[in-house]
């Protein structure tokens, strides 16, 4: 707990209105998407990267832990405050900057919504690519946070390969700059690679500056339906070895697609096992030629039915449903383990294979829908309280298995408070090692969000 003293003196720094220990506002900073929660001491709203060096100046002083903060939409629970502290939501830094339409570059405050940037950079004929599920809800601060993918990772890359520089309060206070506005640099070691994906423990991003590209002439879209899982695995791996490059692949199993049809009330895929959505884009003449060739592939892998989105509303209706099913799973049981391996694309029907007999050995229901098209699966252990060391114990056996097939046990959700206890078993000590000296030297007194990645003892 603070002292009175180092409460007025933090309160002092955003300003009353923008601190708060009222008990439900720090019930409402105390969780992020994981279903794991820790109540914070105090709540700050800062507004300036001047007002977050003073916060983490003290912090130093007094040795307390402070947790940045998006929107809470994370995966891996790296908003939550597990040694108590100060949250330091970046609600308030929500500005766009600047749209420079000629260099093809945005400069946004952290707490901007991803979903906004995308809507006002495409009003302008730009494209934002990243396309986190969340969009809607989540930031692009916190996406830097934890480096995050979406639905167009397949062509488009993730977060890094967007953020062309940062402005970054380290954990000691001082203001440093990454990286720069041009779509080359090579100055100095890339402290900007470095920050995104650090998950919120080497410094508070207060500025990205993100590059643009030019917005995609024609998108189609098409759902291909299957009456038995693996095939829709295969074929999803047999796309992507085809050389076509949609934008988005996705894959839905059985059960996340009856349970997102109950969430939405409405049939989407007519009783079948599993469900591929694909997306391509570019210029009319390619993305006819591509659809078609995709829609050929389904059905010579074994696809039911291949339907094509006609109209804009159907689009958005398929992509409501698939970005839905994270939440639709609830309805199935109160609690859930939600992973998000990844695997060699050739090898994803080898990891569902693999997923399949852990679930029949612990008898537990698991859950498969994701990004097929870069191999990353989420894989949901859906299970009731009682439950919880055979789900334990069936996460622990799906690394394993993703760990022998050449794949990584996080795609984009970050390791958080929910993998500490498994990075081991990607990265050897020697790996961890090299990380934590990094961690030391930038963050001498772990004041930053401490807890996260690594294992304390
Ligand atoms: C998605 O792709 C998100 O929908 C959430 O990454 C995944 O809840 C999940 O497992
Ligand atoms: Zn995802």
């Amino acid at each position: 707990m603070l002292k009175p003293a180092v409460l007025k003196e933090l309160k002092s720094i955003v300003g009353p209105a923008n601190f708060s220990t009222s008990p439900e506002e720090l019930v409402v900073y105390s969780y992020d998407a994981t279903q794991r929660d820790s109540l914070p001491w105090v709540v700050v709203r800062p507004c300036s990267s001047r007002e977050i060096s003073e916060i983490l100046r003290l912090a130093n002083r007094e040795r307390f832990p402070v947790v940045p903060r998006g929107a809470g939409t994370g995966m891996s629970g790296g908003a939550v405050p597990v040694q108590g502290g100060v949250v330091l939501s970046l609600e308030r830094m929500n500005h766009i900057l600047e749209i420079d339409e000629q260099d093809f570059i945005a400069v946004v405050e952290p707490g901007v919504i991803t979903g906004d940037l995308q809507r006002e950079v495409e009003s302008r004929g730009l494209f934002y690519p990243p396309d986190p599920a969340s969009r809607k809800f989540c930031t692009l601060g916190g996406n830097v946070a934890e480096c995050a993918g979406g639905l167009r990772a397949v062509k488009y890359g993730v977060t890094k390969d967007y953020v062309l520089g940062l402005e970054v309060v380290l954990p000691t206070g001082e203001i440093i700059t990454t990286g720069a506005r041009t779509v080359k640099s090579v100055a100095g070691y890339d402290l900007t690679k470095l920050i995104v994906g650090s998950e919120g423990t080497l410094g508070v991003v207060t500025r990205i500056t993100v590059r643009l590209l030019p917005l995609p002439e024609t998108v189609r879209t098409l759902a291909a339906f299957f009456s038995e899982i693996p095939v829709a695995a295969k074929t999803a791996s047999a796309i992507i070895a085809s050389g076509v490059l949609p934008r988005a692949l996705e894959f839905v199993d059985q059960a996340a697609l009856r349970a997102v049809e109950g969430y939405l009330k409405e049939d989407l895929s007519h009783g079948a096992a599993a469900m591929l959505l694909a997306e391509v884009d570019g210029p009319a003449e390619s993305t006819a030629r591509e659809a078609d060739r995709i829609a050929e592939l389904m059905m010579q892998n074994g696809a039911v039915r291949v339907d094509r989105a006609g109209t804009d509303a159907e689009r958005e209706r398929l992509w409501k449903a698939r970005r839905s099913i994270s939440p639709a799973l609830y309805a199935i049981k109160p609690k859930k383990l939600n992973e998000d391996i990844v695997v060699p694309r050739s090898r994803i029907a080898d990891s569902l294979q693999e997923i399949a007999a852990i679930a029949a050995r612990h008898g537990l229901l698991i859950v498969n829908f994701g990004h097929a098209g870069d191999g990353n699966i989420h894989t949901n252990i859906m299970f009731d309280e009682a439950d919880l060391p055979k789900a334990e114990a069936a996460v622990k056996e799906i690394f394993a298995a993703v760990l022998r097939l050449g794949g990584s046990i996080t795609g984009e959700h970050g390791i958080g408070l929910s993998k500490a206890a498994y990075l081991p078993m990607e990265l050897g000590p020697e790996t961890i090692a090299a990380m934590k000296r990094i961690k030391h030297a930038l963050d001498p007194n772990n004041i930053l969000n401490p807890g996260k990645i690594f294992l304390e003892k």
